[in-house]
């Protein structure tokens, strides 16, 4: 399809320039050291846990290193500095929480092949300290066991079933054409043919009207040009929630809520908004239902929650007021990264808008058809998700001794796999500074083993996954269909960790009408 198998390392503008350092060649590597290179080559009797690579024993002592470096919204780097550092498995403990990091492919196989039936990650301790202390009802993000495992089978129906993304495909669909319009309308106002700003709070009512469609089937019109300012509460709640969690990340939840201090009253107001706005959605559609609505398309996910006997009301609440919270800043910011990427390497931007112009015109007008012509468009998002994920790291909770690297860990112990380290290692991803989609289509699964974790794996897997790779995918189709998108400084943006990573600062995109015609329109 890129002829003759041509390197779609398609050279940012700059060039694709080296690694800062390679991963691997940390002085103190083992492989280096021992010379066990590979699985299965360990001959030695197992090494105890204690034997496992730290950085120092004292957690305290490490946090608070780790505060004066101005480590908190560093995390990211912290982690590719101890990988270079311990080499590919240590463990830290960082305030009262010890963990083992793996970077390795083969080492994440092992972890995640040896998940239970009700695989349980880490629970963010602020989030917990609000939700126990305020009574608040949890869904699956933070059940666990036969509850979790109840929940999470009916919502899966609900939302990440084939038969329910086809019903989402329309509705998220009109979202991105009006997003394209909405830009269109932006064109016209600035009056010179393009339009140059920074959308990140545009991508972000994206995203809300999105999430929004699918759970109530209605539209709120947050692309419209009178924004409602309950609904942008909401969206400016989760951000605030996000961010609120980083100083509370590593320490005792109790400790803020005794010395109530600001971060903490902070975090409690932003959750009570998201709390609130869902609670008053929700209790709104259920009178429109009573009175008035009557449906004649698919109704929503929360319509067919309600429907649903297994689940109680108030279990149906938390669960959309989790996906309420979980679906604004994760597609919009992994959306700005898109965007950056393709404006930094515009052949990449040609070749996917080719892709999606043929797979418009051979599907005539069946999207669903579509959708099936589009793989290295999609491949372009885990390729973002790569370089750019949510999540630093994906953790589980041993369930069973677990031999990793010839090292024994114990059961109950915290595994983060580093995906943010390993999407920048070239061990694992050749020339990992390229923005190469098609690295993802080759035909050799070895390069792709237990590589595609910006979604995490298995039963517990990002619940909104298959919403915001359908969401993503639209966006991206019409973006790409409409406007050339060029980025203002050819600067590199750095990626701060604000629980979920996001760029550091805003990014100033251009849009020009591909169809001139269109765009006086
Ligand atoms: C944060 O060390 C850093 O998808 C910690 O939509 C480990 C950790 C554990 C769980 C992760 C969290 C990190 C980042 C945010 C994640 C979360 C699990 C789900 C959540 C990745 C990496 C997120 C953003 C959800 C949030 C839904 C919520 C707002 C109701």
């Amino acid at each position: 399809m890129f002829g003759r198998g041509l390197p779609l390392c398609l050279a940012p503008v700059k060039g694709c320039k080296p690694p800062l350092r390679t991963l691997r060649e940390g002085p103190g590597h083992p492989r280096v050291l021992t010379g066990e290179g590979t699985r299965g080559t360990y001959r030695r009797s197992p090494r105890p846990y204690s034997e496992v690579p730290t950085p120092g024993k004292n957690g305290w002592l490490n946090l608070y290193h780790f505060w004066r470096a101005k480590g908190i919204h560093r995390l990211h780097y912290h982690n590719i500095q101890n990988f270079q550092k311990l080499g590919p498995i240590y463990r830290e403990k960082l305030g009262s929480i010890e963990s083992v990091y793996i970077i390795d492919p083969e080492d994440v196989s092992i972890l995640f092949q040896s998940e239970g039936p009700s695989p349980e990650r880490y629970l963010v301790p602020p989030w917990v300290a609000y939700h126990q202390h305020y009574k608040k009802p949890i869904g699956v993000l933070f059940k666990k066991s036969e509850d979790w495992k109840k929940d999470r089978i009916a919502l899966n129906q609900e939302v990440m079933a084939p038969e329910a993304m086809k019903n989402f495909l329309p509705l998220l669909d009109t979202v991105s054409q009006d997003f394209v319009s909405f830009l269109h309308r932006r064109i016209h106002q600035q009056g010179v043919g393009e339009y140059s700003a920074d959308i990140s709070d545009d991508l972000f009512r994206f995203a809300f009207e999105s999430i929004t469609n699918v759970i109530f089937g209605e539209r709120l019109g947050m692309l419209q040009e009178r924004v409602d300012p309950e609904a942008q509460r909401f969206i400016n709640a989760v951000y605030q929630m996000f961010h609120t969690s980083v100083p509370m990340l590593s320490l005792p939840p109790d400790l803020f809520r005794l010395f109530r201090t600001k971060t903490w009253r902070d975090h409690v107001a932003a959750w009570d908004v998201i709390f609130s706005k869902a609670e008053q959605y929700t209790q709104n559609f259920c009178w429109d239902l009573k009175h008035k609505r009557v449906f004649d398309n698919y109704p929503g996910i929360l319509y067919r929650l309600l429907g649903n006997t297994k689940l109680p009301f108030e279990d149906v609440k938390a669960n959309i007021t989790e996906m309420l919270a979980g679906g604004v800043d994760t597609t919009s910011m992994t959306l700005q990264w898109s965007l950056y990427e393709l404006s930094r390497n515009l052949r990449v931007q040609e070749v996917l808008r080719a892709e999606v112009l043929a797979a418009r015109r051979q599907a005539q007008g069946d999207m669903n058809k579509m959708l099936k012509l589009v793989p290295l468009l999609k491949a372009s998002i885990k390729e973002t998700l790569r370089l750019h994920p949510i999540s630093v790291t994906v953790q589980r909770y041993l369930v069973k001794d677990v031999l990793i690297r010839g090292y024994v860990i114990p059961a109950q112990t915290l595994v983060q796999v580093g995906t943010f380290a390993m999407g920048r290692d070239p061990a694992f991803f050749p020339k990992p500074e390229c923005f190469d989609p098609a690295r993802w289509l080759n035909k050799d699964k070895t390069t792709t083993y237990f590589r595609n974790l910006g979604f995490g794996w298995g039963t517990r897997q990002c619940l909104g996954r298959r919403i915001a790779e359908l969401e993503m995918t639209l966006f991206l189709i019409h973006m790409l269909e409409n406007f050339k998108i060029e980025i203002q400084h050819l600067v590199d943006i750095d990626t701060t960790f604000n629980l979920i990573l996001m760029p550091n600062k805003p990014i100033s995109f251009t849009f020009r009408p591909l169809n001139q015609d269109l765009a006086q329109a």
